[in-house]
């Protein structure tokens, strides 16, 4: 239809700020849900015609706009000093967030002056953690405009080592934020699940993501309700249980915001995260104009995500000098 064809021809501008608004309700309205084995889907959708006001963001969205507010300021890249100790002192600024038990083991040391490279890799008996919390902050590299996907996915891996070490992390970390930077970039054309599955395997380097993913090109195939999705690609904590789940809940439903982000949630357990991660998929794609009115209008920090999307669009090669 008309309307369908002008929402998915949003201008970049507004996807960049479509991925962070969408990414931020969909942490904020899955929140309610995180933990639940199964949730009911007409709770589901009460929630969602009426949320709370303000709706309060978790972890999820102040790292993820730590991470936008860093990129600002070095022109687009990652410096993971800084950045680390910017993570630290978002956290201690605000340790009520929901942050993940080794991220807080983490941050805590980076603010009491630990190098992250002393301690990033520590967690977990020195395995490094595998935890989805370098995916689910890692949207805003992929809406720096104009780099190589290449490029993108070595970014998104600097970001996440200094709270995630562990290879599937990292992985998780790449794919989401490819999967981001190809979302905002490609309209109108309908979307194509197995050739956007194809292109994002390529930067995953376990063979545990890579197979996760070719599980949900064959699962897509079948039109999965949530209940199948969260059984077969998981809905947890970590990252291969995690942004597999969510990429297929943008896939379910990729001219729908408000579908996607209702599909998340009902796949259950960690729902803020796959929610966040969906949603930055799906604003990616759809452009501010897609996010729910009623929504947008309690987020909280709406403005000062708006104008964060803003400061990101204006680090285009073309307007950055000598870029
Ligand atoms: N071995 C075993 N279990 C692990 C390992 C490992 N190597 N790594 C992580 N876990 P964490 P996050 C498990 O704490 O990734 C919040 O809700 C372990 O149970 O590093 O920053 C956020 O919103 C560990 O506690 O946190 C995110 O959604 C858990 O995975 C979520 O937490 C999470 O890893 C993850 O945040
Ligand atoms: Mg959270």
């Amino acid at each position: 239809t008309a309307v369908e064809a002008s929402a998915v021809d949003a201008p970049w501008h507004t996807r960049i700020r479509g991925s962070l608004l969408l990414s931020a309700c969909g942490d904020a309205l899955g929140a309610r849900f995180e933990g639940t084995p199964v949730v009911d889907p007409a709770e589901v959708d009460e929630w969602l015609a009426a949320p709370p006001d303000p709706l309060r963001w978790t972890d999820d969205t102040a790292m993820a706009l730590v991470l936008a507010d860093h990129l600002v300021g070095t022109g687009g890249s990652v410096d993971p000093d800084r950045l680390a100790i910017e993570f630290a002192g978002a956290w201690a600024a605000e340790p009520g967030r929901g942050y993940g038990p080794g991220a807080i083991a983490v941050l805590r040391q980076i603010h009491e002056g630990a190098l992250w490279s002393r301690v990033a890799a520590g967690l977990f008996d020195g395995d490094g953690s595998l935890g989805n919390g370098a995916a689910m902050r890692v949207a805003p590299i992929g809406l720096v405009p104009g780099r190589p996907l290449s490029v993108v996915a070595a970014a998104a891996r600097r970001s996440a080592a200094v709270t995630h070490t562990h290879p599937q992390a990292q992985d998780g970390a790449a794919v989401q934020a490819v999967a981001v930077a190809i979302s905002a970039r490609t309209a109108p054309d309908p979307v194509d699940p197995d050739r956007l599955v194809a292109q994002l395997a390529v930067h995953a380097n376990t063979a545990e993501f890579r197979t996760a993913l070719q599980r949900v090109t064959a699962l897509l195939r079948r039109s999965p309700d949530p209940h199948r999705v969260a059984a077969e690609v998981g809905n947890d904590v970590t990252a291969l249980g995690s942004v597999p789940a969510a990429l297929t809940a943008y896939l379910r439903h990729p001219d729908d915001a408000a579908a996607a982000i209702r599909f998340a949630i009902n796949l259950g357990g960690e729902t803020d995260t796959i929610d966040a991660m969906t949603g930055a998929l799906s604003g990616a794609r759809l452009g501010d104009a897609a996010v729910p009115a009623a929504w947008l209008r309690r987020l909280e920090a709406a403005d000062r995500i708006r104008d964060l999307g803003g400061a990101l669009e204006a680090l285009r090669p073309d307007r950055v000098p000598g870029g």
